[in-house]
């Protein structure tokens, strides 16, 4: 790969389909500035057709923390609508999402550590992956922001690299534009040091606690990321985000892959099914589960 203008230190592709996308400067240059990027058509609309198919075959009254194979729905507040997650579980587009070659390589550059220890275990590891249907009156209020200075989110850029701790790959598998919920951002708020006043409204603790909800309809400064089916945004966790409560009628489907370093941990504790770590290709492998632990001779795993 030739050099950028801004003296980034040359990676080749991890994967290198034919057909896998590398981030261009000028994508390299909004991620750094807004702190995400828009990628359209990553998924076909083959794969957005597979997976809500693979989705409804999951009971709609399956309880809170049932459990579907592999999959388990999330016990979460009403108003955010209803999750599944290890979604990769499902198979077919969503076992192909684990390493799409659409954006794969925007991960692995965004997160970066190439050539360093950081790729002890390999580039990377997915510590969540879950599918959301939202219906009206549901969204979910703003979080996150470059002021929330948790490791596990931070934004960094250094020596040429990014040094991202969480990039996110959120997905849509319903056409998403005004009243339908959209994802909201602050462009450029992954690099704040103040935080919105927005944080210091006395209710703000309700909106995620209770079933009442809150959104980040009217915050000053938030917009609209507006997508059809297969598009995504990938962004830094640390940009402050939420989404636009929906009005119209119908469901918002959305998919969030999220991607750290391959010393993270599983957010909720979930681990990948012994078929799927058999059956996926190595680098998909690396990315569910990126170590195997050391034991003394017979005794018995546990994990
Ligand atoms: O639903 C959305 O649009 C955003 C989801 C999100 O930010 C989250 O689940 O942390
Ligand atoms: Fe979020």
């Amino acid at each position: 790969m030739e050099k950028r203008f801004h003296n980034h230190i040359p990676q080749l592709p991890l994967v290198n389909a034919p057909q896998a996308r590398v981030p261009s400067d000028l994508e390299e240059y909004l991620f750094d500035l807004n702190g995400f990027v828009i990628l359209r058509g990553v998924l076909s609309p083959e794969e957005v057709t597979d997976a809500n198919a693979r989705i409804d075959t999951i009971p709609r009254d399956l309880p809170r923390a049932g459990w579907h194979g592999w999959v388990q729905r999330e016990d979460h507040a009403e108003n955010r609508g209803i999750s599944y997650q290890q979604v990769y579980e499902l198979g077919g587009a969503f076992e192909r999402m684990i390493d799409h070659p659409n954006y794969i390589n925007y991960v692995t550059r965004f997160i970066g550590g190439h050539d360093t220890f950081d790729y002890h275990h390999g580039p990377a590891f997915i510590d969540e992956n879950f599918y959301t249907v939202r219906g009206p009156g549901e969204a979910i209020p703003l979080h996150a922001g470059g002021h929330n200075h948790a490791k596990r989110m931070s934004f960094g850029y250094h020596d040429s690299r990014f040094h991202c701790s969480q990039i996110n790959v959120l997905m849509a598998f319903t056409d998403i534009g005004p009243g339908d919920g959209a994802t909201m951002v602050i462009p450029g708020s992954h690099k704040s040091n103040i935080a919105h006043p927005e944080f210091s409204k006395p209710n703000r603790k309700d909106e995620w606690g209770d079933r009442r909800g809150g959104s980040v309809d009217g915050i000053v400064g938030a917009i609209e990321v507006h997508m059809k089916a297969g598009d995504a945004i990938v962004f830094v966790d640390a940009t402050c985000h939420g989404s636009a409560k929906r009005v119209n009628p119908g469901e918002r489907k959305i998919a969030v892959y999220r991607y750290g370093s391959s010393w993270n941990r599983s957010r909720w504790g979930y681990h990948a099914s012994p078929e799927l770590i058999e059956r996926a290709n190595p680098f998909a492998r690396g990315l569910v589960h990126p170590q195997e632990y050391q034991s003394p001779p017979n005794t018995a795993a546990r994990w």
